[in-house]
């Protein structure tokens, strides 16, 4: 564990970036504006998997340049980058082998992303991770998290049981099961052998059963017993299964923190890109984190949302730039 985790002691300062189908919408569905996380949008909207594939097939970011976006993390003094290939929503940004709900399958991009970047991240020396939504997947018939189109647990549907549906569902259980068999075990391991990530990054634990998510890890160790993984895998805010652990989502809440810790504030209030969120905080408050977060041992994973066409968002160049100028002036 020690040597495995290395690296990211070292690293500090991170780029997190949330770009999915999601951000075409930018927070808005039928004219409408979608308030809270944008890249909720499917969830919040009850958008069917049907509808949400005509909003892929829209998606081509003809803007997006993987090597200016390793460039502007690099710039700020971020030493890894983390990117979501596949968020809640079970949309994957990269040509996927094992379901076509992804990137090359639906939309009119013909290049991977996530390759780019992977290669980007080589090219200038900064570690390249995952984020994967191992739990919640709004796309799969067997996953937790669409009770509208399934009868499926962790979304809004109320089950006898509540949080531990499972073990009053042995039906559901077997479900969800068939889904970490089908679909999230395969793509991770697909992840790691296609891209070699440094590191992994997952999410919302608490909605697959413990069993779940420790099999999944040991899927992950087995195929790369270097990879680091973040805490969220197993359990919220424990490192218990995993590497290091991770701070609630907003910084105010991540003191005090002992031994591996990582807290990942956006730079507005979405983590992905909402065209009527411009709650950015200034410069100084990110460099304020960073050395309040570097002084108590942790790091800071900062994140930022990318338009829909591959753009970094002015507010957000803007924040990266005035990081990188006071990094250039004070190290
Ligand atoms: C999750 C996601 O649902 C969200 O879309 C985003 O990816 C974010 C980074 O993570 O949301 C969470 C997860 C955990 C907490 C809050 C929001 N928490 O522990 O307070």
């Amino acid at each position: 564990h020690d040597q495995r985790i290395q690296w990211w002691r070292e690293a500090k300062f991170g780029m997190f970036v949330h770009w999915g189908i999601y951000s075409l919408a930018g927070g808005e569905w039928k004219g409408k504006k979608v308030g809270g996380y944008a890249e909720h949008l499917m969830r919040k909207e009850k958008i069917t998997r049907r509808e949400y594939l005509e909003l892929a097939h829209k998606f081509n970011p003809v803007k997006f340049n993987a090597d200016e976006w390793i460039a502007d993390a690099k710039n700020a003094g971020m030493r890894y980058f983390i990117i979501t290939a596949k968020h809640h929503d079970g949309f994957a940004m990269y040509p996927s082998k094992v379901s076509d709900f992804n990137i090359a399958a639906q939309t009119a991009f013909k290049t991977d992303p996530m390759a780019a970047l992977r290669a980007a991240c080589k090219k200038q020396g900064l570690k390249f991770g995952f984020y994967y939504s191992h739990a919640f997947d709004w796309e799969h018939p067997d996953a937790p998290g669409n009770d509208w189109e399934y009868k499926n647990p962790g979304g809004d549907l109320q089950l006898e049981g509540g949080t531990n549906w499972y073990n009053l569902h042995p039906d559901l259980l077997k479900k969800a099961q068939k889904y970490v068999n089908e679909k999230a075990i395969p793509q991770i391991l697909e992840l790691i052998q296609k891209y070699h990530p440094d590191i992994l990054w997952f999410d919302t634990p608490h909605k697959l059963p413990l069993s779940e998510n420790i099999r999944i890890l040991e899927a992950i160790r087995k195929a790369d017993p270097n990879v680091v993984v973040n805490g969220r895998l197993v359990r919220n805010s424990e490192n218990n299964f995993g590497d290091y652990k991770n701070t609630a989502d907003r910084p105010a809440e991540f003191y005090p923190v002992t031994g591996d810790w990582e807290a990942i504030p956006t730079t507005n209030e979405s983590y992905g890109y909402s065209k009527f969120d411009h709650s950015h905080k200034p410069v100084g408050h990110f460099i304020r984190l960073l050395a309040s977060a570097a002084a108590k041992g942790g790091n800071l994973l900062m994140n930022i949302g990318p338009m829909g066409d591959g753009a970094i968002a002015p507010e957000d160049q803007a924040i990266l730039k005035g990081i990188g100028n006071w990094m250039q002036k004070n190290g």
